[in-house]
């Protein structure tokens, strides 16, 4: 924790409540309150439309996989750098509602406020706002807001507005806007991009507003996607009158009414990217006429009902800390509403909740985010690896771009399946993007036992990765003939271009097998499959048995002294890093103070890098050995990036330093609801969300399921009484209870299975048996 930010909401275990209205920190709460489904982003702000300064608020509105692109400006260009950028774009607002008591707009900056609230439910997924306004002319109202994003129908989203006089009979106005002079704020929210989409690109074909209708459709200057969103009023009061508008880019309705007034809004965004472009607006409609019969009501209940459902799965209840248990599940919270789920799109690094990094989805979700889904909901890992075989074209051509004649190179960066990231040694010399990918890939076939997936797309994946593996290194004279990968960046991105960087080697040792593995398995157990992989990417018999020799070869760096792996070739040969000599406003931003060359000369990493390698293959190391990497590395590392203290944390859980646990634990449990890496306002941090799940399933519980078996060796954190969460494994589910009394599982259901826990074997014989084990560690 840095310490610059502090907890601005009370300790709610269901819920985030602002309880005043304090511009200072709208800019967090628009993302602390963002909603989404996957499909449509919207952020958490306010109906009536603020327009805030920049840099203290940012209307955003985004769907997943809908980007502007735009040349990117080299001041020295290379081969096969790309030469587009991928910027998820900001889309037409539909939100803005706006109050009129008599002539006076309702603004919470003026005036007074009484009774304010405005809570995340996050077991409703609904979000309301209610307060009392007196405006500065002495009329008082009861203003009550509740918005959705539908998770039952991904292109809908809701809104209702109450108002209710308190001490007039006048008119009550609501004047409710499509605003279309929408653009990005890229460079607002990372200083070091330089390139666009700068301005408004979004080119329109229609602005309509008529029939209690608002409507937009469009297209993208440059990316060439379209666009349809709009939205449907039904009213409640005594309406006196109504009046449309439309002018340039934007057109509204406005409702006036003889005092109490409700409007329900239905709103709907859709793309070509799942709807042909000719059929765009009418499909559009279509679902719009259909939410606003269905109603609010019905929308909503159905909301509650899929979140219900949500947590029914996937909750982790924890006895004994209700603001851990609040981070916690406004954690799952967020990753729950940010996955796709019907493969034409990934998951973004800060899920749809704004604009930071472009809204690219990188290695975060394959090997932080999906782990969780595959133990929770293996549909939506599915969907989201669709994405990335839907996208293996893509990663094919790239691969050919960089000089390899087979295989895939999946991009560091993307939206549409090409790399736009335009800074080669933190973005493309990621190769290790590649071995991600195939490990989550292998991963969600041995954790669902979905062997199907294995045949259809999973195969397909490793052994198209795999052939990079065997193509981007050599057997080198220099290191005894092993297999070695030079300049490549690990995941720690304050060092870059290294040579056989630990993490990278290993994992692409795990998929050079994995692929081979997979080959093997089609060919014993489904001819046609096997015949149908080995035709589609000609597949020479001397692949696998290739695969195989370049693995057992492979170079992991070793320091016969330290006795430590070394993150890569020239670690040692780095000076040693002082935090000291840097001024304490500079610490957290190297990038931005200090040269590249300055930052990758030090000895030390911003974020885990081979400790992580250890944690994703942790059957190949003894505890000894891990516990000696996380000390050493534990020295050396700055935990700048977000991905970092929670793979510390399920570390030290591992080889029994449970306070640090528990610390790293605590820390990204509320990271992003306390803001403390002070970068809340551009988006949510995926990766850690995900990995406070982790630090409790794989850290306390110990769960592993290396070698196919489902292992438990959890242990109970000092200051709690217990802990409860369910688990899928093999198309079964369980649930797993620690309490200070032992560990308690009960199969919910399910073939019977062998699990282990503590070291020793357990039979579950089916849906309704249970084990109970006395605290045996
Ligand atoms: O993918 C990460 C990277 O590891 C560190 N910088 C931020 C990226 C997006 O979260």
């Amino acid at each position: 924790m840095n310490g610059k930010k502090q907890p601005i909401y009370p300790v709610e275990p269901w819920s985030v409540t602002e309880t005043s209205f304090d511009t200072g920190c709208n800019y967090r709460n628009e993302t602390a309150f963002s909603l989404s489904n996957g499909y449509i982003g919207t952020r958490g702000t306010f109906e009536e439309g603020y327009d805030f300064p920049e840099n203290t608020g940012l209307e955003g509105n985004y769907i997943n996989g809908f980007y502007e692109s735009a040349e990117i400006r080299y001041g020295e260009w290379n081969f096969g750098f790309p030469e587009r950028s991928q910027s998820l774009l900001n889309l037409p607002n539909l939100k803005t509602t706006r109050i009129f008591l008599g002539g006076e707009a309702f603004d919470m900056r003026k005036g007074v406020i009484r009774d304010y609230r405005r809570t995340l439910d996050m077991r409703s997924g609904i979000l309301t706002r209610s307060l009392i306004w007196e405006s500065p002319g002495g009329k008082r109202a009861r203003v009550e807001t509740q918005r959705f994003v539908s998770l039952a129908v991904k292109h809908i989203m809701v809104q209702r507005v109450f108002v209710t006089p308190l001490n007039f009979d006048g008119e009550v106005r609501i004047l409710s806007v499509l605003d279309a002079d929408v653009e990005n704020h890229t460079r607002a929210a990372n200083p070091l991009v330089d390139y666009g989409p700068f301005g408004r690109t979004l080119v329109p074909d229609e602005i309509s507003a008529e029939n209690d209708t608002l409507f937009y459709a469009g297209h993208t200057a440059n990316s060439g996607m379209k666009t349809a969103c709009g939205c449907f009023h039904k009213l409640t009061g005594a309406k006196i009158a109504e009046s449309y508008e439309t002018d340039g880019l934007s057109c509204r309705v406005e409702y006036v009414f003889q005092g109490a007034a409700t409007m329900e809004k239905f709103i709907v965004y859709a793309s070509s990217l799942d709807s042909s472009e000719d059929g765009l607006s009418g499909f559009a409609r279509g679902v719009l006429e259909k939410a606003a019969n269905d109603g609010y009501d019905a929308l909503s209940e159905e909301q509650k009902a899929r979140v219900r459902s949500f947590w029914e799965t996937a909750d982790v209840e924890i006895d004994g800390d209700d603001a851990i248990q609040q981070g916690l599940r406004f954690n799952l919270f967020h990753l729950m509403q940010s996955a796709n789920r019907d493969g034409n799109a990934g998951m973004g690094a800060k899920g749809l909740s704004g604009e930071g990094y472009e809204g690219h989805y990188f290695w975060d979700t394959e090997i932080y985010v999906l782990p969780v889904f595959t133990h929770t909901f293996p549909d939506i890992t599915k969907s989201l690896l669709d994405y990335r075989f839907n996208t293996l074209d893509a990663a094919r051509l790239r691969a050919r771009e960089l000089g390899h004649g087979k295989g895939a190179l999946y991009p560091w960066r993307t939206i549409n399946g090409f790399e736009c990231s335009a800074y080669l040694p933190l973005g493309t010399a990621q190769y290790h993007i590649n071995a991600d990918i195939a490990y989550a890939f292998s991963q969600y076939v041995k954790v669902a036992g979905d062997t199907d997936y294995l045949k259809e797309k999973a195969a397909e994946v490793l052994c198209e990765t795999a052939r990079v593996w065997a193509d981007v290194g050599c057997f080198s004279e220099a290191r005894g003939g092993k297999y070695c990968i030079c300049s490549v960046t690990g995941p720690d991105e304050y060092t870059a271009l290294v040579d056989n960087n630990f993490y990278t080697n290993l994992m692409a040792y795990g998929n050079l097998w994995d692929a081979a593995d997979a080959v093997r398995w089609l060919e014993k157990n489904d001819g046609d499959a096997f015949r149908a992989l080995t035709e589609k990417i000609e597949l020479s018999p001397d692949e696998p048995k290739q695969w195989e020799k370049i693995a057992s070869e492979m170079y992991l760096p070793f320091d016969e002294k330290e006795q430590v792996y070394l993150q890569d070739d020239g670690f040692l040969l780095r000076k040693p890093w002082d935090d000291s000599l840097i001024p304490p406003e500079k610490r957290r931003l190297l990038y931005e103070n200090y040269h590249p060359l300055f930052i990758w000369r030090q000895r030390m990493a911003k974020q885990a890098d081979t400790v992580l390698a250890m944690l994703l293959h942790s059957e190949y190391f003894d505890r000894e050995t891990i516990e000696r990497h996380y000390d050493y590395y534990g020295k050396v590392t700055l935990h700048h990036s977000s991905l970092s203290k929670c793979v510390f944390g399920i570390i030290a859980s591992l080889i029994g330093k449970r306070e640090e646990a528990y610390r790293c634990f605590n820390e990204s449990a509320r990271m992003d609801i306390d803001d403390y890496h002070g970068n809340f306002y551009a988006g949510i941090h995926t990766a850690n969300m995900a990995g406070s799940w982790l630090s409790v399933v794989y850290g306390f519980a110990g769960l592993n399921t290396g070698g196919g078996k489902l292992k438990l060796s959890p242990f109970l954190p000092e200051a709690w009484r217990g802990y409860r969460f369910r688990l899928s494994f093999g198309g079964r589910r369980f649930e797993i209870s620690v309490k200070k009394s032992g560990c308690f599982v009960r199969q919910l259901s399910g073939e019977p299975l062998d699990i282990t826990i503590y070291g020793k074997i357990y039979r579950l014989d089916g849906e309704g048996d249970f084990i109970k084990c006395a605290n045996t560690e």
